[in-house]
């Protein structure tokens, strides 16, 4: 609470089905073992607890916010002064993007501010402290832009506020790599996962601003945002300024997934 000492997940539910939730389980295991926080509670009985949340309040399509903190303590810094990490399972409804964005893409912009430096915070850790990225997303609304790119310390190109970014070029589909300084997306990887089904060649690589402004395609991922075409960058136009064939295409397979149709 009083240091963003703690981390969490954000998680869809389709049907009434949890979609991936035992990847967002062990990320929540992960980025809290990254902290040194222990979850009092076991995996499974994590799993269940979201699965009862997402029952008791008759959600077929919605969201699941889980937050877990240090749990209360003495007002310095030490985490050993505290005891009894709290687990918070919030079940809602989500608002994506407007409709028209994902038939017409979004606009994006690049931040000034940078993600955080691995050996200052690992982007890896879904930790409760996004100040970073929503200083990016101001200067993103600023600009009249809903998501903004974000640059890793490196100069390369990290990912977006709350989404990874992907791009086409002649045919194939690039997407920084974990050591880019992103949050490995569990959407990431499903359309990763997706792309290889449908014979798509995919790269986890170093992408650079350029590769973007010269990309025939652009896409975004995230649980929220699921599949988003991005179309301009910085004003330069993205390919022929329309959601491209591929990413149309991996669009369609994420929601046939998802929601069967
Ligand atoms: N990068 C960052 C920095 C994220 O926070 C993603 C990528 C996408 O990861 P998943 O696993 O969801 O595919 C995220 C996750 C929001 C919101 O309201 C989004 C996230 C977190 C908190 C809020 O859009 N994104």
């Amino acid at each position: 609470m009083l240091y963003g000492d703690g981390v969490f997940e954000g998680i869809r539910v389709y049907n009434g089905k949890v979609f991936l939730l035992e990847e967002h389980v062990d990320r929540l295991y992960e980025s809290a073992a990254a902290i040194r926080l222990e979850i009092p509670m076991t995996r499974p009985d994590m799993a269940a607890a979201v699965r009862d949340t997402v029952g008791a309040n008759g959600i077929s399509d919605g969201y699941v916010r889980l937050v877990v903190t240090r749990g209360a303590g003495t007002l310095g810094l030490d985490p050993k002064k505290t005891a009894n990490p709290q687990i918070i399972v919030i079940a809602d409804t989500i608002s994506l993007y407007p409709h028209e964005m994902y038939e017409q893409g979004l606009k994006l912009i690049t931040a000034s501010t940078i993600r955080n430096h691995p050996q200052a915070l690992s982007p890896r850790i879904k930790s409760l402290n996004y100040l970073n990225n929503i200083l990016a997303k101001v200067e993103g609304s600023d600009a009249g832009c809903v998501e903004a790119l974000m640059m890793n310390h490196l100069g390369h190109v990290a990912e977006c506020t709350g989404d990874n970014i992907f791009i086409v070029k002649n045919g194939i589909l690039s997407t920084p790599s974990t050591d880019s300084g992103i949050l490995e997306g569990i959407t990431r990887n499903c359309v990763i996962r997706l792309a290889r089904e449908a014979g798509i060649e995919v790269r986890e690589t170093t992408l650079i601003r350029h590769d973007i402004y010269v990309a025939d395609e652009c896409f975004l991922t995230g649980t929220a945002a699921e599949v988003i075409p991005a179309t301009s960058l910085d004003g330069r136009v993205i390919g022929d300024g329309k959601p491209g064939p591929v990413t149309r295409n991996l669009l369609a397979r994420f929601q046939k997934l998802t929601r069967g149709s």
